[in-house]
């Protein structure tokens, strides 16, 4: 059966119900141009979805050399042909009539087209001056959690064996750096132990701080057909916001922001008070057990109510769910990566599964899940502050390895210290002794926090900076040479989502003008600049994706990440694969750690491990001395209180986060007119009682301030927990009437407000807590404020705000399987 329905106003669509154990329904999501038929699409290729970290698989239809619609694939693990609103229509960005078309270079302060040869020969010639000069650490590299592994494993090892700099690192560090962190912690690796398959056997889904509905929304529909099914799983979902995932929760707990971890210590309190422990497994599989009991002896419920906020009884349901469940999937994303204590607060989620022995079976695991589309990759190869195939690099034995790979000295690769990471990157920007910095796939004057800071670092004269973009954003408005690169669709490579499932993307159309992809960009710039091995021979190997691909393999044998038994022949196959997948799992793997943890012995494991509160780093013969049998580590840690608190002046927390139609910075998904239309501007959630107090109304224009800068927007007045402000970050410097208004408070970029903070463990922002006051700048006169009504933003008395509607333009076919169980 097929049914066509608004995917804006029904952003999930229709229901295809299904029993705890049963196979998940398919449902193939199809949407096309305007008058194209599914039978005048001349090609349907391959791809997945580059808008998150689902791994959505999908076909891109081609009429006549253009993109003309896209359709889920039915036969695909992750989706089962399923699209979330953003990818039905975000492919229609690839065709914007902005898109850079050719390299810019600055001349005479203002940027004017230029030409490859010119754009990369001032590139080369600035970084061998610097080489020449002050030397390889006054090159630094940023990059994405958005491009194909085979581009970040060219750049890791053009970065790390070419240039020798260890001062490369990936937005992911905004992103998913406390996903890695937390599971090197506690697993001794970094790798995602559960699958998204676990939904369909989980008697109990934990949320912590992810706001799945708007996130991952094809894994809501997963749980949201579950929860229609026989023997639904009950939900517990901790968040400040009234999310979808909240309203249909079992036990939704709202803490006061930044207290994460004394929830979770008094959760683990509880279930260790009511002996839902599994001792044998502990004793088997694990080191420090006693010192989490001790840590959280004295976590009661009643004592974490008083930091959190919240009722003790509530905390007692959210433990007994969590203690009582007989598969337990748990899901974290970003309030609790983005927020204090990160680390600490992902580290205890890990424990909650190990001390119930809650992993590596079906419905059993933790999602310690990813954001961007190919965070996983930047991780694994190395473009991010690790080492490629999660290497040690406080392991000279590890080190020597990967010289072996690329055929250098150990000693080419820096390994002092820890790579350096994006804060301190920009850091070193900002005092001068990062002279070139090389941007790509990422907008950094909108995502970083404290904007007035990133844009003066950028907009410094002794910084050569380098822009790879789509679009003409606001970071490669500061830059001296900006590159025109082709994106999704564009280019062929493969990417891995969050539960480690790889998709191969195949180009499916040529890219406007004299685009290229990154993959060609680097492997040109390791051309011109004759990177060699010790042999005297290229550094860089490869000249395709597939031979990049290959040579990734051979990187990646015998690590957690092994890839040696995927072939691109394998990947145009039904299914993603998950690895690890090689002699072992020749057909991937779809759990780890069944039998406890592998790689977590001193020799083989990615990190000897931090301080949990200072971050400071373990020796290696602390390392042994706590965890000889590589066991998994159970880390214990106190509450402390965030940094910043409410005061007199600023008396609310201001935490930011996403929407469902919008993709970070909007580069894309403002370029969409069904999404755009959805959610066009920034707004400003705030509770109906902090309203009142304040004489404030739905659609007021009001700013927003915190120490380092203001905001203005629209207030909704929405269920958020009181005291609370929520500000989605998507909004750069464009307003919706088109005009720009440049950097400076107050703007409409929720980063205006946010600090240069990070967590001590795994260096991520601290993007959700501040302290801000509020004050009206202008009544609504009858206008309301830009906000979805289908998600957290849904006004707390509809009616007097218009629904949410795509209308006929937004509408997209649902293909069902079994008519007969849709509802
Ligand atoms: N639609 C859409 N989907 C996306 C993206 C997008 O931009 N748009 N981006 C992708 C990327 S890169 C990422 S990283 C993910 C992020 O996905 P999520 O982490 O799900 O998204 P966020 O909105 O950043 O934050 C999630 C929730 O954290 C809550 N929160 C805030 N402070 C706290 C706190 O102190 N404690 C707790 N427990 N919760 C808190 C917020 O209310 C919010 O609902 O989404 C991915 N998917
Ligand atoms: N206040 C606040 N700030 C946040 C967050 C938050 O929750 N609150 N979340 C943080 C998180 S989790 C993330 S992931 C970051 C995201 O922050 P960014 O990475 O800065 O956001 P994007 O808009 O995705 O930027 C990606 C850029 O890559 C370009 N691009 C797209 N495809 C390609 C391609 O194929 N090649 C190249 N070279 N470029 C391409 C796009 O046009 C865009 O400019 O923001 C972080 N910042
Ligand atoms: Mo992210």
């Amino acid at each position: 059966m097929e049914v066509s329905v608004d995917r804006i106003e029904q952003p999930w669509g229709a229901r295809t119900p299904y029993a705890r154990g049963a196979a998940w329904p398919t449902r193939v999501d199809t949407f096309l141009d305007q008058g194209v038929r599914p039978e005048d699409v001349e090609r349907w290729v391959r791809a997945a979805s580059l808008l998150h970290s689902d791994g959505d698989a999908m076909d891109i239809a081609v009429l006549d050399g253009r993109m003309v619609g896209v359709r889920g694939r039915a036969p695909d693990r992750v989706n089962h042909g399923r699209l979330g609103p953003k990818d039905l229509f975000g492919w229609q960005a690839n065709a914007s009539p902005d898109r850079l078309v050719r390299p810019l270079v600055r001349e005479g302060g203002r940027l004017v087209e230029s030409d490859w040869d010119t754009a990369m020969g001032r590139i080369v010639a600035r970084s061998r001056e610097l080489l020449r000069g002050p030397g390889p650490e006054s090159i630094g590299f940023y990059t994405s959690g958005q491009l194909f592994l085979e581009e970040y494993y060219t750049l890791a090892t053009l970065a790390r064996a070419g240039i020798r700099t260890p001062h490369l690192d990936g937005n992911t560090r905004l992103c998913t750096a406390t996903a890695g962190e937390s599971l090197k912690e506690s697993f001794g690796s970094d790798g995602q132990p559960g699958s998204y398959d676990d939904i369909d056997h989980a008697d109990v889904i934990a949320l912590f701080g992810h706001n799945i509905a708007e996130t991952q929304p094809v894994q809501w529909m997963r749980v949201l057909d579950r929860l229609d099914g026989a023997d639904p799983p009950r939900l517990l979902c901790v968040d400040p916001r009234p999310t979808r995932v909240a309203r249909r929760a079992t036990v939704h707990l709202a803490p006061r922001l930044g207290t994460n971890v004394a929830l979770l210590n008094a959760l683990l309190h509880e279930i260790i008070r009511t002996g839902r422990v599994d001792h044998a497994y502990i004793r088997r599989n694990t080191v420090g057990f006693d010192a989490l009991m001790r840590e959280v002896d004295s976590c009661t419920p009643r004592w974490a109510a008083g930091i959190c906020d919240l009722p003790a009884a509530r905390i007692e349901e959210g433990a007994e769910l969590l203690g009582s469940a007989d598969r337990l999937l748990s899901t974290v994303l970003q309030g609790v990566y983005q927020s204090h204590q990160a680390t600490a607060a992902a580290v205890q989620i890990n424990n909650v599964h190990l001390i119930r022995g809650m992993l590596g079976r079906p419905g059993a695991g933790v999602l310690q899940m990813n954001g961007q589309p190919s965070a996983q990759n930047t991780r694994e190869c190395g473009a991010d502050g690790d080492l490629p195939g999660f290497r040690n690099w406080a392991n000279e034995a590890h080190v020597a390895d990967l010289a072996r790979v690329w055929n250098v000295e150990p000693a080419t690769i820096p390994h002092d210290g820890p790579p350096t990471h994006a804060m301190q990157i920009f850091r070193k920007a900002e005092e001068g002794s990062l002279r070139m910095l090389w941007i790509s796939g990422t907008n950094p004057a909108v995502s970083m926090p404290e904007l007035r800071r990133i844009r003066s670092v950028l907009g410094r004269q002794r910084l050569f900076t380098v822009v790879q973009d789509i679009f003409l954003t606001e970071t490669a408005q500061l830059a001296d040479v900006v590159l025109p690169a082709a994106t999704w669709g564009e280019k062929t490579g493969t990417f891995t989502n969050a539960d480690r499932t790889v998709h191969l993307c195949d180009k499916a159309v040529d890219p406007p003008g004299e685009a290229r992809p990154d993959f060609d960009i680097f492997l040109d710039y390791a051309r011109r600049m004759d990177f060699r091995d010790k042999s005297g021979g290229p550094l860089v190997t490869w000249h395709h994706p597939e031979s990049a691909f290959e040579a990734w393999k051979r990187c990646s044998a015998g690590r957690p990440c092994d890839y040696t038994g995927i072939t691109y022949a394998m990947l145009r196959g039904p299914s993603g694969v998950q690895w690890p997948c090689g002699e072992a799992a020749p057909a991937g793997t779809d759990r780890l750690y069944a039998d406890g943890p592998v790689w977590a012995a001193p020799d083989t494991c990615e990190t000897y491990g931090k301080d949990l509160m200072t971050g400071d780093a373990l020796t290696e013969e602390q390392y042994r001395e706590l965890n000889p049998h590589g066991k998994a580590v159970i880390k214990a840690v106190p509450y402390t209180a965030p940094d910043e608190m409410p005061t007199p002046d600023r008396p609310f927390q201001l935490t930011t986060g996403r929407t469902l139609y919008h993709f970070h910075t909007r580069t894309k998904t403002g370029r969409v007119p069904q999404l755009d239309a959805a959610a066009p501007d920034v707004w400003v959630e705030i509770n109906s009682s902090d309203a009142e107090a304040r004489g404030l109304e739905e659609g007021d224009l009001i700013e927003v301030g915190t120490e380092r800068g203001a905001l203005r927007g629209r207030a909704r007045i929405t269920d958020i927990r009181p005291g609370v402000l929520f500000v989605p970050f998507h909004y750069g410097y464009w307003d919706t009437e088109g005009s720009h208004r440049p950097g400076g408070s107050p703007g409409r970029a929720a980063n205006e407000t946010t600090a240069t903070a990070w967590d001590p463990v795994s260096k991520q922002p601290l993007f959700k807590i501040s302290a801000a006051q509020v004050t009206l700048v202008a009544r609504a006169e009858g206008r309301t404020a830009p906000a979805p009504t289908t998600t957290a933003s849904a006004p707390s008395r509809p009616g007097r705000v218009p629904a949410t509607t795509g209308g006929s333009s937004a509408h997209a076919t649902q293909w069902l399987e079994d008519t007969t169980r849709v509802k």
